[in-house]
């Protein structure tokens, strides 16, 4: 038996009743008002969903139930003689609501090495793509193919009941997350590595033998890969990756569908894809600059002209944070910690003093700090991995945890169909514009 997954059931039916009575009790209370130029500018500070595993606040940044950055580095359980926490822990706590020990952690490290075979044909859908297919297009189809192994497709042919729904989706979900960074560092031997591909070691745990697989075997970069597999893994419900995935779900497409859907939004250079665009946007700019460590004024041009030429800084400004990311300041830790000097580390840095003084005078960008892509690039190039277009990938595998555990309780809680109402500026016009 899954004991995890026992543990898990016992939370289902306390956790119903106290959704169902605080609704019973409070549905009608008002939760705020919206106006006009909101449902324009992308329903930006409406709250429209319950969404469980995290909260984002505007000036702290994110908390994964209750817990901040820094509260999971202390709290969560750490791999022996390391100081980022491990991942597996972070998905006990979003899942459960409860911090995990040593035992628990170790039990999902294991849970998930039993689950992590990937089928045959799913490496020939990508093996179908020209290399050149951009690693998310390689990542989204290989989800997709993985898809034949849905139980809640199987369970909901043969007629499951809906309360039941949860059970293969907590399958699916937890296959998923432990199949991921098969396909994910498949993906990246493939194209960037001839082909020369690794076989996991089951004797690590899920950051190490993901970075061993993708041809990593540096104990500090399991170190990085344990903490950024924790810092990217949920952020409330409402960015682009979580809301697709959540409303996909909703029409009960099973957890694959749902996180390729997830995915294919995370691929967006607005959302997740910022990652490698920071990182082209770097080289460009040292490139342009003619090599060496840029001076302020230099990378102050080089912004405005970004500016001018009518786009955007890539890994600055955020739809709700309203300071530094929290996520950036954790990386930025760790660079201090491991690599002070690094080039690429010092220029990072310099950007950050340059930028949000800059965008700020523009008076439009409600956000001038940067986000957490602003600085996972610089650390990923440090210890070789160098192919930025492959870093979004990274930022997936992450965001299946959060999403994952999130999906599980929509379920669990017999959440509806998602279906919001829209209008027509003509229909607006004629109530409002007298
Ligand atoms: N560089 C240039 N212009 C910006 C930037 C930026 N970094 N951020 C915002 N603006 C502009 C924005 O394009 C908009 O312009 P306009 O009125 O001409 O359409 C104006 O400032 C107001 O936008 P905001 O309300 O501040 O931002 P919004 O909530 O609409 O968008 C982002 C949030 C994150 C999409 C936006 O800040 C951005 O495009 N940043 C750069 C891309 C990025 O780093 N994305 C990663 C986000 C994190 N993630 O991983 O998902
Ligand atoms: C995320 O991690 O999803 C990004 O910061 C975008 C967001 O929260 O809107």
């Amino acid at each position: 038996t899954d004991k995890l997954k026992e543990h898990f059931r016992s939370k289902i039916e306390p956790y119903n009743k106290k959704v169902k009575d605080f609704v019973a009790q409070y549905g009608d209370q008002k939760m705020g008002e919206y106006t006009i130029a909101q449902v324009y500018q992308g329903m930006r500070g409406i709250t429209g969903l319950i969404y469980e595993t995290s909260k984002l606040d505007p000036e702290e940044g994110i908390r994964f139930r209750g817990y901040s950055i820094p509260e999971i580095q202390e709290k969560l359980p750490k791999y022996p003689g390391g100081k980022q926490p491990l991942p597996e822990g972070l998905f006990y706590l979003l899942l459960m609501d409860e911090l995990p020990d040593d035992d628990a952690v170790r039990r999902m490290s294991n849970n998930w090495v039993r689950r992590a075979q990937v089928p045959p044909h799913v490496f020939k859908v990508i093996d179908s793509l020209p290399q050149h297919a951009h690693p998310m297009t390689q990542f989204i189809a290989g989800i997709t193919a993985l898809r034949t192994e849905s139980e809640f497709q199987k369970a909901y042919r043969q007629g499951i009941s809906k309360k039941d729904y949860w059970d293969p989706v907590y399958e699916d979900a937890m296959n998923l997350i432990a199949r991921l960074p098969r396909v994910a560092a498949y993906i990246y031997r493939r194209t960037y590595r001839n082909g020369d591909h690794i076989e996991p070691d089951p004797r690590l745990d899920y950051s190490a033998n993901f970075a061993h697989m993708l041809g990593f075997d540096n104990p500090e970069f399991y170190e990085l890969m344990r903490l950024y597999l924790t810092i990217h893994a949920d952020h409330e419900g409402g960015n682009v990756s979580a809301h697709a995935i959540r409303l996909v779900g909703s029409a009960l497409s099973d957890p694959y569908l749902a996180f390729a859907a997830g995915m294919a939004g995370l691929a967006g250079p607005l959302h997740g894809l910022a990652n490698q665009e920071v990182i082209r946007w770097v080289l460009d700019m040292k490139k342009e600059l003619g090599g060496g460590l840029p001076s302020k004024e230099e990378i102050a041009e080089y912004v405005k002209k970004t500016l001018t030429e009518g786009k955007v800084v890539p890994g600055f400004g955020h739809a709700v944070l309203r300071k530094t990311d929290p996520r950036y300041m954790a990386q930025r830790e760790f660079a201090l910690e491991h690599m002070p000097h690094d080039p690429m580390f010092l220029l990072i840095s310099r950007i950050y003093e340059v930028v949000p003084e800059i965008l700020e005078a523009t008076g439009k960008v409600k956000n001038p700090w940067p986000n957490v892509d602003a600085h996972s690039g610089q650390l990923l190039m440090y210890y070789g991995l160098v192919e930025y277009d492959f870093y979004t990938v990274l930022f997936g595998v992450s965001r299946a945890l959060g999403t994952m555990a999130s999906l599980i309780w929509d379920r669990a809680l017999g959440f509806p169909i998602e279906r919001p109402g829209s209008t027509t500026t003509d229909i607006l016009m004629q109530k409002y514009a007298k």
